[in-house]
């Protein structure tokens, strides 16, 4: 492992720019030197030493903010050599972007994937047969969506999220986003990204029952071994109607409704019609709370003993969708409770909140409006303590399942924060997020397969395994110091958290990627080049 530890792919030209250095690093300067001719460019001081509790490393920090030059450069210093290089560029995220949206593309289901546009990931239609109402021989056609992560299971939750977190994306900064990432859909003259939306919300219309109500997931009773995905033949299970699938869907639903009027206006009017029925399922009270996987079924569980955030969300979006008060009565009341907040597939709170605070003045509650915006800086500033209470500027102190994916949360969150403020200190810590995810932590590695110069190589995704390569543009879900797999309880028992990870197959618990944590980094992006 290097000494000189940053950010592998680089930084935005007026990006905070840092570097870390530890272990046998004795100088007090660094040197920033162009890769192109070995000459210096920059002379900066090294810190003094912190040490960093979630990683037992004491560590020493370098800034480099200065540069601001495009290029590409590696940083030196006399005793630790040099570290890996990196690019200053404004468009230096471009293609880490396209390839991460582009791994949706490879996550398809129900569909052939051509030699042409997924090479050796191509394979003929999955997942096709009618799969089965929990308990009975009831079929249903439901095939499309995505695979959900290294697994071929497809959730509701996990894919309303997904496509949420890339209209988000879009809406953002739409000009990082090109109709020639090269997915089958690209030159139809609507960018790449918002036909992989529409690709899962086919899916989520099939996966709404006549009620309004709206399946929980479609999966088989377990997981399959490494295997391609029209490999994986038994018999596909629809788990019951759940609260917080159709509440879910009912808020990705009304969000499409706005994201695609322009572009479609009958498909936004199918998108709201759907949206508002799940809605009205939802508080008629129906559907099951999903707290545990039904007997005989091992997947992936997405479980929930409430679904208070799922509501939140949807109603503020369909509030934003329709302009009618019930909705907005509904949000007001938890809101005044409670503003919830988060990223996360059990936590959607943030998303509710950015449909509110985006409503004109004239149609939100000023207090509501006001008491989001406290709890937004307030928990802002909860991030920025925990940062500094570690060496590498991390605002996590819980290193568990998806980690990387709480960073990116806590990224978006503190750009939630930049966005009402613009204080730039926010804008500066959630830059930290993506470079912790990118290169700057104590593994010294990229969480996306295929950037940085140290990345995952062997992630716990079928097609990689199955085809011995990673797919390109996957975020693995990173250090997971609850020991919830084998291969990590077997070696890691006693390490500290942050180094909890192996680059192993077996590693589902710190090495599977999954689509909407790719997409949550794919939002931080967009937010950070938008306001960069
Ligand atoms: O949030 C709590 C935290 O408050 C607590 O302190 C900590 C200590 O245990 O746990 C945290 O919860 C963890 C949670 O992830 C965080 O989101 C749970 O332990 C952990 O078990 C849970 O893991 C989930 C995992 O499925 C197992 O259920 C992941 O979030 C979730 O992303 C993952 O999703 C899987 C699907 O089931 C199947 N497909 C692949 C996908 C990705 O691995
Ligand atoms: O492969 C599965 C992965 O996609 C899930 O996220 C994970 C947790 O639900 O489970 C993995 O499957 C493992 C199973 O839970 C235990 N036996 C080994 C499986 C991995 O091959
Ligand atoms: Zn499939």
């Amino acid at each position: 492992m290097q000494n000189i530890v940053l950010d592998q792919v680089g930084f935005l030209p007026g990006m905070q720019k840092s570097v870390i250095f530890r272990g046998e690093c004795r100088d007090d300067e660094f040197e920033v030197v162009n890769a192109l001719d070995d000459m210096a460019v920059f002379t900066g001081k090294i810190g003094e030493a912190k040490f960093d509790p979630y990683s037992g490393e004491n560590v020493r920090c370098g800034d480099f903010s200065a540069v601001t030059k495009a290029g590409c450069y590696y940083i030196r210093t006399l005793s630790c050599g040099r570290s890996y290089s990196f690019t200053i560029a404004q468009d230096v995220y471009n293609d880490l972007v396209s390839d991460m949206v582009r791994m949706m593309y490879l996550q398809r289901c129900g569909t052939a994937l051509d030699d042409k546009h997924a090479g050796i990931y191509a394979h003929i239609p999955c997942h096709t047969e009618k799969a089965y109402l929990y308990g009975t021989d009831v079929g249903k056609d439901v095939s499309g969506g995505w695979h959900d992560a290294g697994d071929y299971g497809r959730y509701t939750v996990a894919a309303a999220l997904t496509a949420a977190e890339m209209m988000l994306a879009y809406e953002a900064f739409p000009k990082l986003f090109s109709d020639d990432t090269h997915i089958p859909e690209s030159g139809n003259g609507i960018p790449d990204i918002l036909d992989e939306v529409r690709y899962g919300l086919d899916w989520l219309f099939k996966m709404q029952d006549i009620s309004g109500g709206v399946y929980h997931k479609v999966t088989c009773a377990g997981f399959p071994g490494f295997v391609m995905p029209e490999e994986e033949r038994d018999r596909l299970i629809l788990c019951p109607l759940s609260k917080t699938a159709t509440g879910s869907f009912a808020a990705v639903m009304a969000m499409a409704s706005d994201c695609f009027k322009g572009i479609d206006g009958e498909y936004a009017q199918r998108c709201l019609s759907a949206a508002e029925k799940a809605w009205d399922f939802l508080m008629s009270g129906s559907g099951e709370l999903i707290t545990h996987n039904p007997e005989g079924i091992f997947t992936g569980a997405y479980e929930n003993s409430s679904c208070i955030n799922e509501t939140y969300w949807a109603a503020a979006q369909l509030y934003k969708a329709t302009g009618t008060p019930q909705y907005r009565e509904v949000f007001d009341s938890i809101a005044a409770e409670k503003v919830l907040t988060g990223f996360g597939w059990e936590n959607v709170g943030d998303l509710g909140n950015i449909a509110y605070l985006s409503l004109d003045d004239n149609l939100a509650d000023p207090a509501i409006s006001a008491k989001i915006r406290s709890e937004i800086i307030g928990s802002a500033e909860w991030r920025i303590s925990v940062a500094d209470s570690g060496g590498y500027s991390v605002a996590t102190d819980n290193y568990c399942w998806g980690s990387n994916s709480q960073i990116a949360g806590s990224g978006m969150h503190l750009m939630l924060a930049y966005s009402l403020t613009h204080d730039r200190k926010y804008y500066n810590y959630a830059s930290e997020q993506l470079a912790y995810i990118l290169g700057k932590n104590p593994l010294d590695i990229c969480f996306v397969t295929g950037y940085g110069t140290n990345s995952p190589c062997r992630p716990h995704h079928r097609p990689s395994i199955a085809k011995g390569a990673a797919v390109k543009g996957m975020l693995v879900g990173g250090a997971n110091r609850n020991m919830q797999d084998e291969l990590i309880s077997s070696r890691f028992q006693n390490s500290p958290p942050s180094l909890c990870y192996a680059d192993h197959h077996e590693s589902y618990s710190t090495n599977e990627n999954d689509t909407y944590w790719n997409t949550l980094v794919v939002l931080l992006i967009a937010e950070l080049m938008k306001n960069g």
